[in-house]
């Protein structure tokens, strides 16, 4: 279930500046015209960086898929003033990463903003479309392990310290909720929207969304005139995580503004996590830090690279 504002009524009129509003806010209880709804989402993003202390003078890299979250983020803190680079990794799954970097591309020269896209293939010698037949595990943890450390490494070879991600509040807290219906307590530390680098390979983690909802950033895209991705991962369907965030939608449908009261209410008095992993050992054949000698992803090359040559197996059903 997608959240869409109701909307608006006749005559609506921006309770900022009085011009003609264009957005309703229902868990803000307010309504906004084009411009103080920029202004608006802009001013969450500053306040974000505030709060995490983070100035202007940081080089931040940005993770951008494409979709309309990673390139709202990378156009506020370009707004903002802050130096960035896009950094696109390319899964290789059908036509939703063809999507995705021409959406990234058109945003980038619209923009005139740098950025790269880097191939899972180069890496590893598969695509995420090769992967998931191959194995049993589930195909978003994989995905997700392998972008993570591909993203640790472009900062460390890039010469950044702190990746931003384009997570919203529905993001985190549907992730939250997930954690807790779980008794996750171990992921707890890790929810906060900005973990400093816990080992010289590990650049900071940033997300400057996580005060604005995700129809929030649908609009914000819309009035900037971006134009996202809008195909979907066709992996996606069936995640437990979108099914934790309809139940939420549900929720704030009844109660506007419960996403952001439960997510708030559990970051308040709580700090980044000072994590310390610089004794973390690192992977024998990449150099990635990892717990065992081979890390996750170089096992998972092994074990792939073994069953190279044998037919594609059938798909289940
Ligand atoms: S993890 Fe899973 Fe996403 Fe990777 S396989 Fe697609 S849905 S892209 S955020
Ligand atoms: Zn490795």
């Amino acid at each position: 279930m997608q959240l869409t504002p109701p909307p608006l009524p006749a005559g609506a009129k921006c309770k900022r500046c009085s011009g003609r509003g264009q957005m309703r806010l229902p868990s803000h209880n307010t309504i906004f015209c084009s411009d103080c709804f920029l202004l608006f989402c802009r001013n969450a993003v500053a306040k974000a960086m505030k709060k995490f202390g983070i100035p202007r003078e940081t080089d931040l890299l940005v993770a951008v898929s494409g979709g309309k979250d990673s390139l709202a983020v990378w156009d506020i803190l370009n707004e903002l003033g802050y130096r960035t680079r896009g950094v696109h990794v390319n899964l290789g799954i059908d036509t939703f990463s063809d999507e995705s970097v021409r959406a990234v591309e058109e945003f980038a020269s619209s923009r005139n903003l740098p950025w790269s896209s880097h191939s899972i293939a180069d890496l590893l010698g598969w695509t995420i479309d090769e992967i998931r037949p191959r194995t049993r595990r589930s195909i978003c943890s994989i995905c997700g392990a392998i972008k993570r450390q591909m993203l640790n490494r472009l900062a460390v070879d890039l010469g950044y310290g702190t990746v931003v991600s384009g997570h919203n509040l529905d993001d985190e807290a549907g992730r939250l909720l997930g954690n807790i219906l779980r008794n996750r307590t171990q992921y707890f530390d890790k929810q906060y929207p900005y973990l400093p680098s816990p080992h010289p390979r590990m650049p900071a983690k940033l997300k400057p969304l996580y005060r604005l909802e995700s129809h929030e950033l649908r609009a914000y895209c819309h009035f900037a005139s971006i134009r996202p991705h809008s195909a979907s991962c066709p992996y996606a369907r069936g995640a437990s995580s979108h099914k934790v965030k309809e139940a939420l939608n549900l929720l704030e449908t009844k109660m506007p503004g419960t996403k952001r009261d439960f997510l708030f209410s559990y970051l308040r008095n709580r700090k980044p996590p000072q994590t310390d992993l610089s004794e973390l050992r690192l992977c024998e054949k990449c150099g990635a830090p990892s717990w065992l000698p081979v890390c996750s992803v170089c096992a998972l090359k092994a074990q792939l690279d073994a069953k190279r040559g044998e037919p594609e197996p059938r798909p289940e059903g």
